[in-house]
């Protein structure tokens, strides 16, 4: 049984096994939760990004993929980036967003963590709404057959955390 929590705040300040990061495919860093993750951890999850780019992922982390490094100086063992779509007005994008989640959790299964906290991807600079994106979050996270003892959402604002609020009622 997987126990999710709801908290109102930075992600960066969570104390879990890993922490999800809303990235870009270039892995390299951007704003919202990447550079507060980066800013935060410091260069050691940069350090294995560019590795990651290296070998693995010469053409980027495609959209709806999860990837572990270090968590660097925060309070975790693992940062997990996932790249969320960008939310289309004509394009139902909703699976790729329910794959960040399920993929993350398979990656954090794997890595053996019990804890995992998650922004909500994709409703910042990629303009998802937060009501469908809440919805797919707890969904998927409901539905995954995984081992995590807790899935904390955390969310940045008041407005964001009523909209997960009501959709875990
Ligand atoms: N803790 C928790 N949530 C946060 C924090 C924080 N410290 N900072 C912002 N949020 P975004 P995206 C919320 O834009 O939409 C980056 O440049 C924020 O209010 O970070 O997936 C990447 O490099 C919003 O609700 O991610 C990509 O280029 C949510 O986190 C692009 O943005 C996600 O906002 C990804 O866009």
């Amino acid at each position: 049984m997987t126990t999710i929590e709801l908290v109102q705040g930075d992600i960066t300040r969570q104390s879990v096994d890993a922490i999800v990061n809303a990235a870009n495919s270039s892995l390299l860093g951007g704003g919202g939760v990447d550079g507060a993750i980066h800013r935060r951890g410091g260069p050691a999850i940069l350090e294995e990004c560019r590795k990651l780019r290296a070998s693995r992922y010469g053409k980027g982390l495609p959209t709806g993929h999860a990837v572990a490094t270090t968590a660097g100086d925060l309070d975790a063992r693992w940062v997990i980036h996932t790249v969320g779509p960008v939310f289309s007005a004509t394009e139902d994008r909703s699976a790729l967003l329910a794959s960040c989640y399920r993929e993350s959790l398979r990656v954090a299964d794997e890595l053996g963590a019990r804890t995992v906290a998650f922004p909500a991807i994709s409703t910042g600079v990629y303009r998802y709404p937060m009501e469908d994106a809440a919805r797919i979050a707890v969904d998927t996270v409901r539905a995954a057959k995984t081992d995590i003892e807790e899935v904390r959402f955390v969310l940045f604002d008041e407005q964001a955390y009523e909209v997960f609020a009501r959709r875990l009622r």
